[in-house]
Formats: structure tokens, sequence, C-alpha cells
């Protein structure tokens, strides 16, 4: 699956490659970002993806990503702000220590929120939080921004301490990239739960996985662009062979969908049948032939 992060943080791009295993991500490879104006991370989140759908075009997942840490004593802040608190790193750090200076009060969290647009137009979200205190000093040398200072609830150490592989498991980010799995996985099931309907969700993805695949495109001008039935003719080295093909959808992973098509000859009794097995948006990951090849007559 191939995914472009609207994002100038390379942070957050390794981070996300190793949290959407299989996905692989590029950034956004563009200087004039617009300002994060959203009062909210899922608008600034959203509005980096619609930026990069805008400059880089569909086909591709577009993701957008805006996070930030919440410090209680401080009312919430840095926040939605915090990328423009202080340059990322030391100074940042410096600055929210002094501010915390003499209190004990230093629960704080950590807020993700990843906004997906797919190559098909929907727009997916995961959010995710992790809770925890403000170190009285920096320590440890893994992870970026305020990860030296930030102590997760239930550990005594800090997450640059903790490390990359614990924030692969347990991050905010960590978190808001699973929600976003399953978001596109519930969107799948959908369509698989309307498998012999009309969805219009089912419709898109049997369109999209005709239009995708050049080899889908040659099969899709015989079979039916729905679940159904049709009768068709099939060219076997010049002559013409009177077939029934038929098309089906249904679900075999949360990420994956099955395109059932199958060609029937009249004439006999075999039939060729073909598993595509689709991702979400259509593109085809692999193909299974079982049955026999067009038999001449
Ligand atoms: P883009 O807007 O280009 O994506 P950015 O760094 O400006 O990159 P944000 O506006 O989302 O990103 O700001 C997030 C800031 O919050 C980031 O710069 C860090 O200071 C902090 N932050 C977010 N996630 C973090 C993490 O996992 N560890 C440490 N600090 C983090």
């Amino acid at each position: 699956m191939k995914a472009i992060l609207c994002s100038r943080n390379r942070h957050k791009a390794r981070e996300l490659e190793r949290l959407l295993p299989g996905w692989s991500i590029e950034t956004l490879d563009a200087e004039d970002y617009p300002p994060e104006t959203g009062v909210t991370y899922y608008e600034n989140a959203r509005a980096k993806a619609r930026f990069g759908l805008a400059a880089a075009g569909g086909g591709v997942h577009l993701l957008g990503e805006d996070s930030g840490i919440e410090v209680e004593a401080l009312g919430g802040r840095p926040g939605i702000e915090s990328a423009r608190y202080a340059p990322e790193g030391a100074p940042a750090i410096a600055r929210l220590l002094g501010e915390l200076e003499g209190t004990d009060e230093r629960a704080a969290r950590y807020v993700c929120e990843l906004v997906c647009i797919t190559p098909g137009g929907d727009e997916l979200r995961g959010t995710g939080t992790l809770s925890g205190r403000i170190a009285r000093g920096p320590c440890g040398r893994e992870g970026f921004g305020y990860d030296p200072v930030f102590v997760p609830d239930g550990e005594k150490r800090t997450v640059a301490e903790l490390g990359d592989a614990w924030k692969e498991r347990n991050s905010h980010r960590a978190r808001a990239a699973r929600a976003l799995l399953a978001a596109l996985g519930a969107a799948l099931l959908l369509v698989a739960s309307a498998c012999g309907g009309h969805d219009p969700t089912q419709q898109r993805v049997l369109n999209a996985f005709f239009a995708q695949s050049p080899r889908a495109h040659t099969l899709g001008l015989r079979f039916p662009h729905e679940p159904g039935t049709a009768k068709c003719t099939v060219r076997d080295h010049g002559k013409a062979l009177e077939a029934t093909c038929a098309t089906d959808i249904s679900l075999v992973k949360p990420s994956r969908a099955v395109v059932t098509l199958t060609e029937a000859w009249n004439h006999g009794a075999t039939a060729h049948t073909w598993f595509f097995f689709i991702r979400r948006d259509g593109s085809v990951e692999s193909v299974v032939q079982e049955g026999s090849a067009t038999p001449r007559q």
C-alpha cells in the first residue's frame, strides 16, 4: 500500500512506516504548507491530508497527522501549539521545564490524530492518546520532541529511555495508527456485509477493482460490474463460445476482500475461476486461478 504523509516531520514518517506494516510511506515534497489554523488536532490533520491531495493528486492514500503534548498544570498547553511552542528538542524541553519549575503537578498526555484520504475519496480517522507525567530533567536518546521528559503512566523511565520499540507498541501514534487500521477494516467489512446487494460502497470497490488492474480491466469487459451473473461471448482462437460470467465479492480479512470471477461455458461442465485478492482501495494484491483454460470446441 503506497501512502503519502503530508508532513515535514521526518520522525513521524519513520514511526508511521513501522506502525503501518506493508505500507510504503513517502513524505510530501512541498515547501509551502498552509499555516495550521484549526482549533482541533483533527482539523489540522485533515487540512494536511487535503493539502496533500491537492498537491499530489489522487491514486494513493494521503495521510495527515497532527499531534501535541498537553500539560495539566499549564491548562493543557502547549497542546495544539506544541510545534510552535519553541524549536523542537532542547529549546522546547527547556521552556517546558522552566514553566513547571517549583510545581509537583506534572500530569500530561500526548495526543495524536491521523486522517487518511483513500484513493476512492473516503476519509477515515484514528485517534490515540498516551497519559503520563513530565520528569524533572531530560533523560534518554531515542524518540524525538518531548520524549526525553515524558514518563508514561506505569513506567519509571522516559519515552526516550524506553526506546523506539516501546513506542512502536504503546505510543499515542501507535494507538492512532491501530484505530486508523480498524477504521479501514470496518469500511471493508461494510463492503463485504453488503455482498449480493446494491450497496454503493460495494459498487465503488468493484468499479475501482475493474479499473485499476490491467488484468481485471480486460476481464471486466465480460463480467458484470456488480455482484451477479451475465451471459457473454468468449473468443477462443477466433471462435465464439457462449458462456456465463459471474462476479462476486466477499471478505477474506479486514484489510482485504476477494473478488471472484467465474466463467462457465455452456457446452461443457467446466468452469474457470479467478480469485483476485484486493485491498480496500481496489488495487490487486494477488491472483489465484482455478479450473481449466477456455476449451476449444
Ligand atoms: P507537520 O505539521 O509537518 O506534520 P510538526 O512537527 O509541525 O510536523 P505538529 O504540528 O503535529 O507536527 O506538532 C507536533 C509536535 O508535538 C512535535 O513537533 C513535537 O514537538 C510534539 N510531539 C508529537 N508527537 C511526539 C512524540 O511522539 N514524541 C515527542 N514529541 C512529540
